[in-house]
């Protein structure tokens, strides 16, 4: 198996080096990742500039591509032609934080997973559910053996898989949950400051998100201490809605 890893932390994050390990065991891996940290930007494209990929020495001594574009870039010059051939798999994180619900629409962790789907390859987005424990150990072990199952059962054109784990030890993990989106609740809030001219700036702030605990959902497998797995297409049509927009009537 030949697993491409990237991530929206940047390349020097722990979360990237545990995974790293972690596969190296059960895959050949290659790392193309952000020089910085590109978290909740989305997915997105670098169009007006040119993308540089330096080779770098990852402090655990493997090597990885490190470049000034976004997740999603990393991706994609990965599969257009920065790996000498095309992976089985991508592994997007482990991302230092949970990316539950709604997040996935900010999460730069589920876009580069989006880019993979896009490219035709199978991926994961993998997430350590908490804001402020990061042992990544359980979760890159549990992440190596998902990349085999995956890789050894294959997933349907334009799908990943979005995991989510709890951060809390080994022994208190029970099991594992296939989830579907829950609804995340934000608590955000518009901080407006100014600075020292006398001009208004503003900061989108608030406290970390909650969510409805449905049960069946993401949110709720976490919050129970189980490891949460999402399956994500990129089709967000709305197929309820169909029929009563058609009776719309929207002819000119
Ligand atoms: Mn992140």
């Amino acid at each position: 198996m030949y697993v491409l890893l990237t991530n929206d932390d940047g390349f020097d994050s722990e979360g990237l080096q545990a995974a790293r390990a972690a596969l190296a065991k059960v895959a050949e891996v290659a790392v193309v990742a952000p020089e910085h940290n590109w978290s909740a930007t989305g997915h997105n494209r670098t169009m007006d500039k040119p993308l540089r990929v330096t080779d770098v020495r990852l402090p655990d001594g493997g090597t990885a591509f490190v470049t000034d574009g976004t997740p999603s870039d990393c991706v994609s010059l990965a599969l257009l032609g920065i790996l000498e051939r095309k992976p089985d798999l991508v592994v997007a994180g482990i991302n230092k934080g949970p990316n539950l619900g709604d997040d996935i629409t900010y999460s730069g962790t589920v876009a580069a997973a989006m880019e993979a789907a896009l490219g035709g390859v199978p991926a994961l987005a993998v997430s350590l559910a908490d804001y402020f424990e990061w042992d990544f150990t359980y979760a890159a072990n549990f992440t190596a053996r998902l990349a085999s199952t995956v890789h050894e059962r294959s997933l349907p054109p334009g799908v990943l898989l979005n995991v989510n784990v709890p951060a809390v030890p080994a022994e208190r993990i029970g099991g594992v949950e296939i989830t579907r989106l829950g609804k995340r609740i934000y608590s955000d809030i518009l901080v407006r400051r100014e600075d020292p001219f006398g001009r208004p700036y503003y900061w989108l702030g608030g406290d970390a998100p909650k969510g409805v605990t449905e049960r069946g959902t993401d949110l709720w497998a976490v919050a129970e201490n189980r490891i949460s797995i999402t399956p994500i297409h990129l089709d967000l049509t709305n197929y309820r809605l169909l029929a009563t927009l058609r009776r719309w009537q929207l002819q000119p």
